[in-house]
């Protein structure tokens, strides 16, 4: 077997490994690594939950011995940085692997370069870049955190038959089925924080948390957007924040607006309540304030204005658009995407069906240019 192709191998084992711990790493990202010696795999290791440890000592502590003169295939460079763990360079080249492969160099001002440098400073053979574009997949928001000072945001809608997202004043319509369900409660897990506006949390009275069977996962942030401050005390949103934490996104209040007492009240009882509130101006303000909480991927999901605001922004990175069966009429909200047609710099990333339903999802073309 040719050694490139023994390279793709492996590393498509260090990316499915990456993938099983994607949306629970915090601020750290998923990476995956495994140890090959004499052509099998000797050690593995994912980034734990929370974010340490790093997945390189896990795949060395298991290897063992066998670790010396063995490979490592890593998703993404090795730390050089001295953090809240020692360098895994470090461990690398004291456990005396003599191969390092990676996927994707690191970008965090920390690293950047120089774990690479020192792997093959100590003599260890280098090779960086092998299948870089699927191990990017499970790196994304944090690769978009790091470079462009915002989390990656994923924009998820679902629309009837009619390209419509639910009736005026109805409250949630189910549109989808079961299995269209489970994949968005599958995109949640893999998010960090989750938006919607306050329209969709007084209509549908959303809980925003993540509920699989067999997975027991800490559900992301919740964000509402919610100039003044109408969030009701008794949603399950605010009743639910000392347990799920929860922003309430609102803006500054002019002292001399005759609505300002009345929407400071608001404000200090959902304070009260346990509610995180935030006056910010803008959506990118609110994504670099998400960035530095460490937050990667946001997921946003509705309704129709606030989705309008954020491609309008220029702000979504992809798209998940599910489909249903159902016709809505025309009272329905009309979706401002559809799926045969894909708005303006985006591209069909992927189709398929799910159930009696569809999901299409479209990328910024921006992005696979980078790629
Ligand atoms: C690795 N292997 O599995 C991960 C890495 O806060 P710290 O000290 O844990 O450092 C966080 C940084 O570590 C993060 O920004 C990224 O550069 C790197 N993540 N590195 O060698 C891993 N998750
Ligand atoms: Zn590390």
């Amino acid at each position: 077997m040719s050694s490139s192709l023994q390279d793709e191998i492996f590393m498509r084992e260090a990316i499915a490994l990456s993938l099983t711990h994607l949306g629970r790493t915090g601020a750290n990202p998923s990476v995956g690594c495994v140890i090959v010696k004499h052509g099998e795999i000797v050690g593995r290791g994912v980034t734990a939950e929370g974010g340490r440890p790093h997945a390189e000592p896990q795949a060395l502590a298991e290897a063992g011995t066998q670790s010396q003169g063995a490979t490592a295939y890593v998703t993404l460079e090795p730390c050089s940085h001295h953090g809240k763990t020692p360098p895994c360079a470090d461990a690398m080249i004291r456990a005396g692997v003599s191969r390092v492969v990676v996927a994707v160099a690191d970008p965090d001002p920390r690293v950047s370069g120089q774990g690479l440098k020192m792997l093959a400073d100590a003599g260890i053979e280098v090779t960086i870049g092998i299948l870089q574009k699927e191990a990017r997949f499970a790196l994304s928001g944090y690769l978009m955190r790091q470079t462009r000072g915002r989390p990656q945001v994923t924009l998820k809608l679902a629309v009837s038959r009619d390209g419509m997202l639910g009736l005026r004043g109805a409250g949630q319509v189910r549109i989808t089925g079961d299995a269209a369900r489970e994949d968005v409660h599958r995109l949640r897990a893999e998010s960090d924080a989750i938006l919607v506006g306050v329209g969709t949390a007084i209509a549908d009275d959303p809980e925003l948390t993540v509920r699989l069977p067999g997975l027991v996962h800490t559900s992301p942030l919740r964000i509402v957007l919610d100039r003044t401050y109408r969030l009701p005390l008794n949603s399950k949103l605010v009743r639910q924040a000392q347990v799920v934490p929860t922003i309430v996104v609102g803006r500054a209040v002019p002292a001399a607006a005759g609505e300002g007492a009345a929407i400071s009240a608001r404000r200090t009882a959902l304070h009260d309540a346990g509610v995180e509130c935030l006056d910010l101006s803008s959506l990118s303000d609110l994504l670099t304030d998400l960035a530095h909480r460490g937050i990667s991927n946001l997921m946003v999901e509705g309704g129709a204005e606030v989705a309008r605001a954020f491609l309008a922004a220029g702000l979504v990175d992809r798209l998940w658009l599910y489909q249903g069966n159902v016709t809505l009429g025309a009272d329905g909200i009309a979706s401002p995407v559809v799926p045969d047609q894909a708005p303006l710099g985006f591209e069909v990333a992927e189709q398929r069906a799910l159930g009696d339903d569809s999901l299409t999802i479209f990328r910024r073309q921006t992005i696979a240019r980078y790629e």
